[in-house]
């Protein structure tokens, strides 16, 4: 598929910088080097794939705008498969606006967030989710991010469901076979045989449907939120994960009003940490809006440190804020432990949900515990079962859905292959294993969700 208008961007971040790229893609970008570049040397064609030094001369006036380095990438061996064009200006966010002004009154239009990838997923160049990668490469927060995502892009994962989509083939075709048979012979049940090929297929399908929490977590880090009642400690806490004082700590109940949010690296795994407003029942329409804040955190939370005070008894707003956060993995947290102690631990046990880590005992002010603590905030990321499947992990809560659409398609396919159903119906089910799968490459994806995809990338890419 090839696009009639011609798309241009400035691919470089905004600000000043060693040298700005301007992109140009589509059918007009021959002729749009041809009116702005001068080669230095005059005999020079624009030939494809080449380096060449020249200036980029204002048609109209004359005026030579910069020195720059420009490539001429003919179709179809380029990023988006189309001509395109590269134009390596110094980098002044003026000088880059002057030139891309000459670009677009030359004939392009200003692209849109993410078209040049859309075009490159559109001709081909890349399947969704390649493009998806491209984006993950680019904001990576942790080298095991960086790392699964380079895969991404290289077509590991999509190798990967290529494969599990040609076995689903192959089990669709022998079901169909049967469908055949039995119109001629009168038989009405798919054969025993293909039976025993959907399971394995289930279960490499869950397996990587599974990866996804532990990709996820690559790709934008460990969710935590440290809530409690005023004072216990929350702020010294996250000065002391964070190694800096960040958050004021004061002993006035209700100091911290707005939420506060940090990454830390914990080796290699980026924690997002928000230290929020103490839970209690608000003294102002401030400390109020604060308090919902840290509902609203909490609902996207990963874990909830639920920090307490280890010098002082529990109370009702401890209990209270148990209650509410029971559905998310909680790692409770005895602050103050250099204090004489007169929380009792055995009552607080029953206060928590029986699934919840076992408390850690700290000192946030002169830093006593804080190693245990890390250790639990670690264990919350899944392993990885096998060295190689740190490349091969789902990122995608869309590539997660579609795969569990897929297993439940073959699940139905199973009990009706094992119930002697006939073929047509099982063949139906399997045909929806196939679409489910096929949504993860983009064969199947709507354009709302392609948009909502490429919505998320920067101009330029
Ligand atoms: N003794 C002792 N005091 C602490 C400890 N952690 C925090 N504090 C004190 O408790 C008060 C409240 O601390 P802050 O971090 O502002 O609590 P927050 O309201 O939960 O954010 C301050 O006076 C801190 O110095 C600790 O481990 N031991
Ligand atoms: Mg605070």
């Amino acid at each position: 598929m090839l696009f009639r208008d011609t798309i241009a961007a400035i691919a470089t971040p905004p600000g000043v910088g060693g040298v700005g790229l301007i992109r140009v893609s589509g059918s007009a970008a021959e002729e749009i080097a041809c009116r702005l570049f001068r080669p230095s040397r005059p005999a020079t064609r624009l030939a494809s794939h080449r380096l060449i030094h020249g200036e980029i001369v204002a048609p109209e006036t004359g005026q030579v705008l910069d020195e720059v380095l420009v490539s001429f990438l003919k179709a179809p061996r380029s990023y988006t498969g189309e001509d395109t064009l590269e134009i390596n200006c110094h980098g002044g966010p003026l000088l880059l606006r002057a030139v891309l002004e000459e670009v677009l009154r030359a004939g392009a239009r200003p692209a849109d967030r993410g078209e040049f990838t859309k075009r490159a997923f559109l001709n081909d160049r890349l399947d969704l989710a390649q493009a998806e990668a491209v984006h993950d490469v680019i904001t990576a927060q942790t080298r095991e991010g960086l790392a699964a995502a380079v895969a991404r892009l290289k077509g590991r994962l999509s190798e990967r469901i290529d494969t599990l989509r040609g076995h689903i083939v192959d089990l669709l075709a022998g079901v169909e076979a049967a469908i055949d048979f039995a119109a001629e012979e009168g038989v009405v049940e798919a054969p025993a045989e293909e039976l025993e090929k959907v399971q394995p297929l289930i279960d490499a399908l869950s397996a990587l449907a599974a990866s996804y929490r532990r990709g996820r977590i690559a790709r934008e880090g460990l969710g935590i939120v440290i809530a409690g009642r005023p004072n216990v400690g929350k702020s010294s806490l996250l000065n002391r994960l964070l190694g800096e004082k960040r958050a004021i700590v004061t002993d006035i109940p209700g100091t911290t009003r707005d939420f506060i949010e940090e990454a830390v690296d914990l080796d290699g795994i980026a924690v997002r940490l928000t230290d929020t407003a103490g839970i209690r029942p608000p003294e102002s329409a401030v400390e109020k809006a604060g308090i919902a804040l840290v509902w609203e955190r909490l609902e996207r939370a990963d874990a909830v440190l639920l920090l307490l005070d280890g010098s002082l008894p529990a109370t009702a707003a401890d209990r209270e804020l148990i209650e509410k956060i029971r559905n998310i993995p909680l790692i409770p947290v005895i602050n103050k432990s250099d204090l004489v102690q007169q929380l009792d631990a055995a009552a607080l046990k029953d206060l928590l949900p029986s699934d919840a880590f076992s408390p850690v005992r700290i000192s946030a002010k002169y830093g006593k515990g804080i190693e245990d603590l890390q250790a639990a905030i670690r264990a919350l990321v899944p392993e990885i079962p096998a060295a190689e499947a740190a490349e091969l992990t789902v990122a995608h809560l869309r590539h997660k859905v579609a795969l569990e659409k897929a297993v439940e398609g073959l699940v139905r396919a199973r009990e009706g292959l094992r119930d002697r159903l006939p073929p047509e119906l099982v063949a139906l089910e399997i045909r929806e294993a196939l679409d489910a799968l096929d949504e993860i490459a983009g064969r199947t994806t709507p354009e709302a969700v392609l948009d909502r995809i490429f919505a998320q990338f920067c101009i330029g890419k």
